[in-house]
């Protein structure tokens, strides 16, 4: 029985670039099968990050939270693959980093995390409607 493909949307976030580790996260995401069908580096604008980030506009964190995310530039990408969405996010590893499982992206290369849960390297979609949506925000007409 085939599975339908998924996209997902996936940023390297401004410690992860500032750190050189855009090369082995999208290394991770091609090693467990998947296909980099889009890539983008940018700084992100506040406006960009409003949409993005909806769910926690009003969250005792979201100032800080886009504050962080607009603090470099962070790689955009969309991968895709069977069930590509479940899989990014159980390569990313816990939110927090100190709770994130070595061999996770998150619990491996995570530098950052002294002060703050925001630096944790990656962000992955939560679901196809957030996929969807995230995709068409970050790469407009895909
Ligand atoms: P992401 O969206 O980045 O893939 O991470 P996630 O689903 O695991 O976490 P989510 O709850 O969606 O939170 C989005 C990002 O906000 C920051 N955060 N800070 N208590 C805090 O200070 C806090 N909680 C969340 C993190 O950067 C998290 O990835
Ligand atoms: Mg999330």
């Amino acid at each position: 029985m085939t599975m339908a493909s998924e996209r997902t949307l996936v940023l390297v976030k401004p410690d992860g670039v500032r750190h050189r580790q855009i090369g082995e996260v999208l290394r991770r995401i091609e090693a467990k099968g998947y296909d980099v069908v889009a890539l983008n580096l940018l700084v992100p604008t506040a406006e960009l990050l409003e949409k993005h980030y909806e769910e926690h506009v009003g969250k005792s964190f979201y100032s800080n939270l886009v504050e962080f995310m607009m603090s470099g530039p962070v790689v955009a990408a969309v991968a895709e693959g069977e069930q590509v969405i479940a899989a990014f996010r159980s390569l990313a590893g816990a939110t927090d980093p100190i709770k994130a499982a070595p061999g996770s992206i998150r619990g491996d290369l995570a530098r950052d995390w002294g002060t703050a849960v925001q630096q944790n390297v990656v962000h992955g979609s939560d679901s196809p409607e957030s996929a969807e949506r995230e995709i068409g925000l970050w790469f407009p007409g895909r």
